[in-house]
């Protein structure tokens, strides 16, 4: 808590900032008791339409619209606090989310007098539909008529799967699964798996407002990212991942971008929000991917322990020890696959393909010129010089897919820097080069195809540009 004073905390936080400060000072047992209890943030798709959840969803999105348009808390104003200030392709990019929903939350339970409302999330790995409640027409407050995607659209494994969850909830690397260090707010890095595929896919695939920085006037938005703040209390507090230790990412503040739930504006600073799941929301027990641990048992929030492992973080590094250029200025255009070859030394790709060697290649899809639309998502295979649209991802040769957001927004990058991409292509390397069949030279292709965000559609004539293909290899 250094740097900021008792009192910044307590305006920064509200009512949660008592129980903070109680729990933290071994406060009275009624102040445990209210953090034990504290709202569930529950899965839309368990809940009927009539739940008292969805009814006070529906109740506080009205009261919001019928705000003046000089209320901060005014439904048009909380999503211009995305426009004009959300992070993306940095590590911001989730303390920021978890600080803008944890306040329209408060919003939410202020105007609608209901203290026990949690928002609700929309698990895309369970149900790959934009779930039933967003759906019915102008009367629901919850619909929105700008949508791409269309109740019956479903949204590919490929982006929200079981198998890529998975995999991303046990990526151990911050940068890897948060995306990558800046200095700044909104300066572009390298995304994490996590905001590369799930998150700017689901934003891609259900389209309309959801396919920019205005998305939050979409009600799906605030549930699509409370289920990214789901996984990240996942991949932290269960599955006990640590978060950087970096100060320059712990000690920002985000200075007037939210406010609380009387409308007045708010700073806060991410080490302020590491604490957040564990004193003023709580996740219902639904398990993410195929880790079975029990979510309450780890998230007691009297746990001191915890509190400090989610608050001092580790050290996080990631980098290359050697990279190899495989293509500069490329252009991907739709139906027509973009091929790279290179010829890679033996040596280098021996420590790869051992099973269970600590050894990672990457490639790198660098400094990307964020495509303006984004129905459309890249797919990446390796050594498949046939590779299009309709290549199963079951394919032995795929290797993982991303998606844009933010590209229709003029300020999406800062002094001209673009974000990048990385695709693990480890497993797939393991499964096409069985050890010992390696020459001395090996030549490995890349191709990167393009294919539509919801998949019974025709493939959009799309393109994307960046500036340059690596290959990198890790330790
Ligand atoms: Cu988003």
């Amino acid at each position: 808590m250094e740097g900021l004073t008792r009192r910044d905390f307590l305006k920064s936080l509200g009512n949660s900032a008592a129980l903070l400060l109680l729990a933290s000072t071994g406060g009275c047992e009624a102040i445990l008791q209210a953090i034990r209890d504290r709202p569930v943030r529950r899965c839309i798709s368990s809940l009927a339409a009539n739940d008292p959840i969805i009814e006070t969803y529906k109740a506080a999105i009205s009261a919001m619209q019928a705000l003046p348009a000089g209320d901060l808390r005014n439904w048009t104003k909380q999503a211009e606090i995305h426009l004009n200030h959300c992070p993306h392709s940095n590590w911001f990019f989730l303390p920021w989310h978890r600080a803008y929903l944890f306040y329209f939350e408060k919003i939410c339970q202020k105007l609608t007098g209901n203290q026990d409302f949690a928002l609700p999330y929309w698990n895309w790995t369970g149900d790959k539909h934009v779930p039933a409640v967003f759906w019915g027409g102008a009367g629901n407050p919850l619909f929105d008529a700008n949508r791409s995607a269309t109740q019956s659209s479903v949204i590919s494994d490929a982006v929200v799967g079981q198998t890529v969850v998975d995999d991303i909830l046990n990526e151990p690397n911050f940068l890897l699964f948060a995306s990558g260090m800046s200095t700044t707010q909104r300066g572009a890095s390298t995304y994490g798996r996590l905001e590369a595929t799930p998150h700017n896919s689901v934003h891609g695939f259900v389209g309309g407002d959801m396919g920019t920085f205005m998305s939050p006037l979409d009600p799906v938005f605030w549930t699509h990212h409370n289920m990214i703040e789901r996984c990240w209390v996942d991949w932290n507090i269960v599955r006990h991942h640590a978060n950087t230790n970096d100060t320059t990412w712990s000690n920002f503040t985000f200075t007037g971008d939210f406010c609380d739930a009387d409308g007045n504006p708010v700073n806060i600073n991410v080490l302020t929000t590491l604490l957040m799941p564990l004193l003023s929301y709580q996740y219902d027990n639904v398990v993410l991917g195929s880790c079975g641990v029990n979510f309450k048992a780890q998230a007691m929030a009297d746990t001191a322990e915890l509190r400090k492992f989610l608050q001092d973080g580790a050290a996080v590094k990631f980098e290359f020890h050697r990279q190899v250029e495989l293509a500069r200025a490329v252009e991907v255009q739709a139906n027509t696959a973009s091929q790279h070859s290179l010829q890679v030394e033996s040596n280098l790709l021996q420590p790869i393909i051992t099973p269970h060697a600590p050894d990672r290649l990457f490639l790198t899809i660098d400094q990307v010129n964020l495509p303006k639309e984004n129905d459309f998502f890249a797919r990446v295979f390796i050594n498949k010089p046939d590779a299009n649209a309709t290549t199963p991802i079951t394919d032995p040769h795929y290797a993982g897919s991303f998606a844009f957001f933010g590209g229709d927004h003029a300020e999406h990058t800062q002094a001209g820097t673009y974000p990048s991409y990385l695709v693990d292509i480890t497993s797939t390397l393991r499964k096409l080069i069985p050890a010992g069949q390696l020459t001395t030279m090996t030549k490995m292709d890349v191709q990167i195809v393009l294919v539509p965000a919801i998949e019974t559609a025709p493939v959009p004539q799309r393109k994307f540009s960046f500036k340059q293909l690596r290959l990198g290899f890790v330790h």
